[in-house]
């Protein structure tokens, strides 16, 4: 039904704009951005129904990046898919730019909530879920949040309201990857066991590897099938994934990289190599 091979190159090409763009800033949040890349490849060329001619149309697909500082990821995808200008990605959080660090949908095309104050983008998400329902627009809510904003309020009250009015319309995503800003989430506040924890606000819930293409589509399809229930996919990742300069480092939330490693690690991903 997908085309698994093609949705896999285009993760890699995500991956690759992603450090090319941040590495042309020269600073930015390249782990969280990078852990990104099969879920956005996965939903921007696989399930999301959109249409970058026609980039409002009433009953699309939305995405909530709710870790709005994984933007980059997201402008790479909305780029790949013409909804943006491939040549704007270069302006990235340059003064006057329509693509800032943090997502802006009265900024950017095709970005649906603005985000970066973790917590809201996904009580946003599920506002907009209900809204749906209201409307009988047959829409799916997606929407991404990090394991350290789980950390937040906000994001339990977002699921005791979706469990209690069951918005089977939201498929959401944490992007596992154990690290947040300053450290491990388990040793900051942990979340284990987590699966549990979504269960109990009622919940369908489902662990997959978070850089598994065809394991994320067979998860998504599974989600669309559950009725009465929102869906939780827990995504397994790796901060920095296939960064060489920075994956699976606790220091690589937001840290500075200069030309000659940028350009050596996209040169890396080229070649098909980490190292
Ligand atoms: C309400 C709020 N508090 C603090 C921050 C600063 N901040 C940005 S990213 C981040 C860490 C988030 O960790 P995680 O969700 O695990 O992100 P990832 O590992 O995916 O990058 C923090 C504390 C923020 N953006 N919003
Ligand atoms: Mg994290």
């Amino acid at each position: 039904m997908y085309d698994i091979p093609m949705i896999e190159e285009k993760a890699l090409e995500v991956r690759k704009l992603t450090i090319e763009m941040i590495g042309r800033l020269g600073v930015g949040h390249i782990g969280g951005a990078l852990s990104l890349s099969e879920i956005i490849a996965s939903l921007y060329f696989g399930v999301m129904n959109i249409d970058p001619q026609n980039s409002k149309k009433a009953d699309r697909d939305r995405l909530v990046l709710s870790k709005g500082h994984g933007g980059p990821a997201l402008y790479a995808a909305l780029a790949l898919k013409e909804f943006i200008p491939m040549e704007e990605l270069k302006t990235l959080n340059q003064p006057g730019t329509r693509l800032p660090s943090h997502c802006d949908m009265k900024l950017t095309n095709g970005i649906d909530m603005t985000t970066g104050s973790l917590g809201q983008g996904f009580s946003a998400a599920l506002g907009m879920a209900a809204a749906a329902k209201i409307d009988k627009n047959p829409c799916y809510i997606y929407t991404i949040i990090g394991d350290g904003e789980s950390q937040e309020g906000q994001i339990w009250e977002g699921a005791l309201l979706g469990g209690s009015k069951r918005l089977d319309n939201v498929i959401a995503f944490v992007d596992y990857n154990k690290m947040q800003i300053d450290g491990y989430t388990e040793e900051v506040n942990g979340l284990e066991p987590l699966d549990k924890k979504w269960e109990a606000f009622n919940w369908h819930v489902q662990t997959v590897d978070g850089h598994d293409v065809e394991a994320i589509l067979k998860a998504i399809e599974e989600a669309k099938k559950m009725k009465g229930k929102p869906s939780m996919i827990i995504l397994n990742t790796i901060k920095g994934k296939g960064g060489y300069f920075c994956e699976n480092l606790v220091t690589c939330h937001n840290m500075p990289i200069d030309e000659d490693t940028w350009k050596k690690a996209v040169d890396l991903l080229e070649r098909g190599r980490l190292k």
